[in-house]
């Protein structure tokens, strides 16, 4: 089921153009409005969930996830590696609530750290 003020739901109906990387019949893969990375890929499901703990069937995660290596691949940042992000709700900032894998290369990307992470990560760290 597709959503109709959904603007991934949009991309993957073709009624929104993006910069398509990869589709198949379940998934379409296109490049982030707002690249973080020289490569900064999405890759959604073109059912729509609203995030990755929406009761998403294991066989289209499995393929959502299966197609994490094609966009590697076709983007050329296999061999020197690349973050895959999921953000999730409210506390993780998620902006659209279409479940979507960030796939980020093309350069080195530092581990995250307190400073990063804001201050939620620091009292974490404090009370462990
Ligand atoms: P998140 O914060 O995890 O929900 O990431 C949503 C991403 O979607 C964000 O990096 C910007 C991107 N985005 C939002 N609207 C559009 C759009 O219309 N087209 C494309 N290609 N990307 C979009």
């Amino acid at each position: 089921m597709q959503k109709d003020d959904c603007i991934f739901c949009q991309i993957a109906k073709g009624e929104i153009p993006a910069q398509v990387v990869y589709e198949d019949d379940q998934v379409i893969a296109f490049d982030d409005l707002e690249p973080l990375m020289p490569v900064h890929t999405l890759i959604i499901p073109k059912e729509h969930y609203s995030d990755v703990a929406d009761d998403v069937p294991e066989d289209v995660l499995g393929h959502l996830f299966s197609c994490v290596q094609k966009v590697a691949d076709i983007k050329g940042i296999h061999q020197d590696g690349f973050r895959c992000l999921i953000n999730t709700g409210e506390n993780a900032s998620q902006s659209v609530r279409h479940l979507h894998i960030h796939v980020l290369g093309g350069g080195l990307m530092p581990r995250p750290n307190d400073q990063d992470w804001g201050s939620a990560a620091s009292n974490a760290e404090t009370d462990a």
